[in-house]
Order: structure tokens, then sequence, then C-alpha cells
């Protein structure tokens, strides 16, 4: 179960975060020149820019940082609240060959990249949001709120089961969400599995700012401590913190994961909830950023050469 805490491991986990982070922005954006083989014109760019790019880069972390970690384990899950963030979550279920699984043409290959770049958001592909199509979809993506009580009834009987639960601050803020936390006291029994709570702070719902990223530290580490779990705040972008935190042995764990909502695009915060440069088909300076994003991830030479092996 218990993940290595190595340079090689910490740079794995790096890596693989900048790949998700750049076919979440190449999925947003391009329908053609995918790897940048020569420079983006305004014909590469999708006609119509339609998804969240904000919440990204905190699911591929933690979903980089977790997977990493549970690596040995063959029942360990992740469960997305934040089916906005369908351009991250279809990166790591890519690259990890798992939706190859259910469509032939995501080949982890040049064409599957363009395959699943070209399709996000796209007439008869794929929807901006997570949907049934996607593996291991159990509700409808856009609605958000049902990830704990979900990944409760998963561990339900099933004492050897371990999941990791994304849930974005603004999500903490439905009924359903924040009740949810009340399950660890009808489910902690032994005859269950294990839960760990990942709240995303990343400190805004849409363009305002979060209630829960708007307490002070220690308010919200009472209210975490209130339904009986541990709180952990981890930096996301400390890949070393964070490793050792999920080596720590705490019970009852809740991880508050900090981000800066759009970090790594040209803006943060409330302006990246979801297409930060809005038209990059007309404006060359618009065009040209969206090119230095892409390529400042330094991912092109990895998804070159995949050569149909998983990450
Ligand atoms: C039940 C429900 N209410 C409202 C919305 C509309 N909505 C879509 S994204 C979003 C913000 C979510 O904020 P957060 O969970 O913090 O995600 P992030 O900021 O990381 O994108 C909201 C309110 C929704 N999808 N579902």
């Amino acid at each position: 179960m218990s993940g290595r805490i190595d340079i090689e491991t910490i740079e794995k986990i790096r890596q693989r975060i900048r790949v998700c982070d750049y076919l979440s922005v190449a999925q947003l954006y391009l329908k053609d020149n995918f790897l940048l083989e020569r420079p983006l014109i305004p014909d590469d760019i999708k006609p119509r820019l339609l998804g969240h790019w904000g919440t990204c880069h905190g699911i591929n972390v933690a979903y980089a940082n977790f997977r990493s970690y549970f690596s040995d384990d063959p029942n360990f899950s992740f469960v997305l609240g934040p089916g906005h963030g369908f351009p991250a979550l279809q990166a790591n279920l890519f690259i990890d060959g798992d939706l190859l699984r259910v469509d032939p043409k995501a080949t982890l290959d040049k064409n599957g990249i363009s395959y699943i770049c070209k399709c996000f958001s796209w007439p008869d592909g794929f929807p901006s949001h997570a949907s049934p199509y996607t593996p291991g979809i159990i509700t409808e993506g856009g609605e958000l709120g049902y990830a704990l009580a979900n990944a409760y009834g998963m561990v339900m009987g099933h004492s050897e089961k371990t999941i990791a639960v994304l849930i974005g601050d603004g999500e903490l803020e439905t009924a359903t969400a924040i009740d949810s936390l009340n399950l660890r006291d009808l489910l902690s029994g032994s005859n269950n599995g294990r839960i760990l709570p990942i709240l995303h702070l990343n400190g805004y719902k849409i363009s305002a700012p979060s209630i829960y990223a708007r307490k002070s530290e220690r308010e919200l580490n009472e209210l975490i401590r209130g339904f009986g779990f541990t709180p952990i705040t981890v930096d996301g972008d400390d890949t070393e913190k964070f490793q050792l935190a999920l080596a720590k042995d705490i019970k009852n764990p809740f991880y508050i994961m900090k981000t800066d909502k759009g970090y790594g695009g040209p803006n943060r915060y409330h302006e990246a909830h979801q297409i930060p440069l809005k038209n990059p088909k007309v404006n060359e300076e618009e065009l040209r950023a969206v090119e230095d994003w892409l390529k400042s991830y330094g991912a092109i030479e990895i998804l070159n050469n995949l050569k149909g092996a998983a990450l």
C-alpha cells in the first residue's frame, strides 16, 4: 500500500502532472496540431471554446499523488467530485490506458492524443463534463455534491477498499457534500473500507470566493475536527511534502489540498474557471499565449514517446 518517497518517484509524479496539464489545455483549445509540430495557426483552434480549466491542475495533482502512493494497492480507487474538470479526468484515464479499454480509438500514441483532444466538447464527440461514457462514472458529472456519499456507499461491506475522494471547496458548500461528512459516524466500522477525503481549496466557486477558503485555518480545521476527521493541510505543488503527508499514520485523515485556481495558466483565481484566453482564433497575441502556455509544460517530448505504453 505505501508509496516510495525517493527522487525518482517524486519526479515521475511531477512529470505526470505536467503531461496531464498539457493534455487538459490541448483538449480545451485545439482541433489540430496537438503536439505543436508547427507554430499554432488560427485554424488549429476550436471554433467554440467550451470547458473548464480552473480546477484541472488540482485534479491532476491529486490524481498523480494518490495514484502513485497507492500504486501497489489493487483495492484503491479515486473518486472525483468536480466533474466539470473533465479534461483533467480524461487526461488521466487516457494516459493510464483506462479509456482505451472501452474505446479502441484512445490509443497511447499520437493518434489517440489527437482523438481525445479533437473530440473534447465537439459535436458527436466527448461532452465537456464527465458523462456515463467516461469509464468508472456512476453519476452524471455536471452536478456537484455526491462524491463522498457515493464513495461511502462503495466501501460499505468492503473493508479491503480505500477510496480517495476529491471535493471542490465550492462543492463542499452543497448540502449533500457537507452532510455526507456525517457518514463517517455511520460507516467507520471494521466491516467497511476507508475513505480519504481531499478538499481542493483553490479559493473560488466559479468566480466568487468560496466560503471555506475565506475561513481562517483554525476555523476550517475545527470544522473538520467536528466531523471526526483529522485535518492535514498540503500544498498541492510541493510534491515531496504531499507524499510525506500521505505516509503519515493518521486516524481519519482529511486532506486540505491548496492550489491556486488555474495554476500554470495565463491568469488565475476568478478569471481561470472556464476558458482563460477566450479569443485565440482571432487575436494573434492570445494565440501566441496559448502556444507559450502549452510549451511551458515541457510535455511534448514525453507525449511523442508514449509509443503505446501508459506513463
Ligand atoms: C449542485 C450544483 N450546484 C451548482 C453547480 C454549478 N457549478 C458548476 S462548477 C461550480 C463551482 C464549483 O466550485 P468548486 O467545487 O470549488 O470547483 P472549482 O472551483 O475547483 O472549479 C458550480 C457552483 C453544479 N454544477 N452543481
